[in-house]
């Protein structure tokens, strides 16, 4: 087990000092990193002393310790999970090989392309987020916020590490690219489309972290079983923090719905928002539209891209030990959507371009987990109302259904019903702005905004109305 050495200027646990060049080239990358996080990060923040979480060793248990840090005084740094000792390629045409300790040549570009892609969405969701500061349901929840920011702030930095140690002039020069595209900039806006739409409100913070970062899960273990072991190995211990976004998001929603639930049985009516709740029914459409946009960050059904990746051998499948098949996928079928008269219909397609939309299928399975157990608060509670995931064929902007017209059922109609209608399924103008009427700052210890329960504990051991970020 390798402990991270926090003596150097960078936090690592890949004996960055051995290296001097790349020490170097990194510590040059520091300062516009900490510039960009100033400008970029939570808005606001920077004098605030807040409970984090800063990693010890990358081991599953125990890596955590914690205490009050001032943001900009965090520690990013590089930290790799260990080395497995004759690790073995899992899939594709080099599988049974030793996995690449070095970047194979051929692959270079392909490779370079995932880690800029995954690289970008993590400052992407910084910049999404930083005005939420301003308007958090309580300090807990501001905490949960910020654990979240600077951690995605250190998953840049893990890709940043693998563009300077292996790709040489043109790794450095994403790197730096990396704190020049900005979420939702006109010129230069982030990678993937649902990076560049703005976190405006609580509900969708929660929403974000449920399904947003449910992708990065989905994808990091999908890049976890990768044969080039550094992207490998830094998506392993990148996957320990991701787990503990998902859980604020579940969490968040969960205590959204439980106090909707609450208030819907009290006054028997779903429409709460007189008693400053948020209606159960608007909470589906948030669900909508983050779901939706979500799918699409899985890319296409049928993907050469996706195709060729697995080839390689670069990204695997979710869990692709654990299948049982060749891991060749050279002569297997797998079912994607397709709209065939007015049903949407599951055809044959070979396996190996199938990739994007076996994840996807991975994926929804695993959001539907939460949302059954959303539905089990809101029955707990007495109300009366289920939410429902919506179609895969709904609100789609990649892929098969790009530029078609479903309802949330899954049903194609015409352009002008779902102009109709939209305002029924998804955030109306007039939703958003009396979510954000309910949106106002509460850090007061222990108190929390009306429109939200409290959490059922406290982190690490804490009481919920610790003093959890110190405003200064
Ligand atoms: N938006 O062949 P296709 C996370 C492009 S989240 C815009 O199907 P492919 C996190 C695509 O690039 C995890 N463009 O694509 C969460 C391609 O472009 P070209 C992020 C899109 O490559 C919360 C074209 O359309 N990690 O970590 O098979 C907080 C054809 O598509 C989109 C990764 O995504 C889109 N949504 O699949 C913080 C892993 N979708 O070739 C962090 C790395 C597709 O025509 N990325 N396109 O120029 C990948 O594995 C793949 O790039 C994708 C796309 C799965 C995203």
């Amino acid at each position: 087990m390798s402990s991270i050495d926090y003596s150097e200027k960078i936090p690592n646990n890949v004996n960055l000092s051995d290296d001097r060049r790349l020490q170097r080239a990194l510590e040059k990358w520091q300062p516009a990193f900490l510039n960009w996080w100033g400008d970029m990060g939570p808005e606001a923040s920077s004098d605030h002393e807040v409970y984090l979480r800063t990693a010890v060793d990358v081991s599953p248990k125990g890596w955590a310790q914690f205490d009050m840090v001032r943001m900009p005084e965090y520690r990013w740094g590089i930290f790799l999970a260990d080395r497995e000792v004759d690790r073995k390629i899992n899939f594709g045409i080099h599988k049974g090989e030793d996995v690449w300790q070095e970047v194979p040549g051929e692959y270079r570009s392909e490779l370079r392309r995932l880690i800029v892609t995954q690289g970008d969405t993590e400052p992407a969701s910084v910049e999404q987020q930083r005005l939420l500061g301003l308007s958090c349901p309580s300090l807990y929840d501001l905490r949960s916020l910020f654990q979240i920011n600077v951690e995605e702030g250190r998953h840049l930095w893990a890709m940043v590490y693998l563009l300077h140690a292996y790709f040489g002039r043109d790794g450095r020069e994403e790197a730096e690219e990396m704190l020049v595209r900005h979420s939702g900039d006109e010129d230069k806006p982030r990678i993937l489309e649902a990076f560049n739409v703005p976190t405006e409100d609580w509900l969708s913070f929660f929403m974000f972290t449920f399904f947003q970062d449910r992708d990065g899960k989905f994808q990091l273990s999908s890049l976890a079983e990768s044969g080039f072991d550094p992207l490998s190995r830094t998506c392993r211990f990148m996957l320990t923090e991701e787990a503990h976004h998902m859980f604020v998001g579940e969490t968040g929603v969960g205590r959204v719905v439980e106090r909707s639930a609450q208030l819907s049985k009290q006054h028997d009516t779903l429409d709460i928002a007189p008693y400053g709740g948020i209606p159960l029914p608007m909470i589906q459409k948030w669900m909508n539209f983050h779901f939706s946009i979500c799918l699409d960050l899985f890319g296409q059904e049928t993907s050469t891209n996706a195709a060729n990746f697995y080839s390689m051998g670069l990204k695997g499948r979710y869990l692709e030990t654990k299948i049982d098949d060749d891991h060749a996928l050279g002569n297997d079928m797998f079912h994607v959507p397709e709209l065939r008269g007015d049903n949407v219909v599951m055809a044959e397609a070979p396996a190996l371009t199938a990739i994007n939309e076996r994840l996807r299928n991975d994926y929804r399975e695993d959001c539907q987990r939460g949302v059954d157990r959303w539905n089990k608060i809101i029955a707990k509670a007495g109300a009366d109302y289920t939410l429902t995931l919506p179609h895969n064929a709904f609100h789609r902007n990649i892929g098969t259904f790009q530029g078609m017209h479903f309802t949330p059922q899954g049903k194609p109609i015409s352009k002008e019903e779902f102009d109709a209608n939209r305002a029924n399924w998804m955030p109306s103008e007039a939703d958003r702005e009396f979510v954000k009427s309910l949106m106002v700052r509460v850090t007061e210890r222990g108190k929390m905004a009306n429109w939200v329960a409290p959490p059922s504990r406290g982190v690490h051991g804490q009481d919920v109305d610790y003093e959890y970020v110190k405003l200064h």
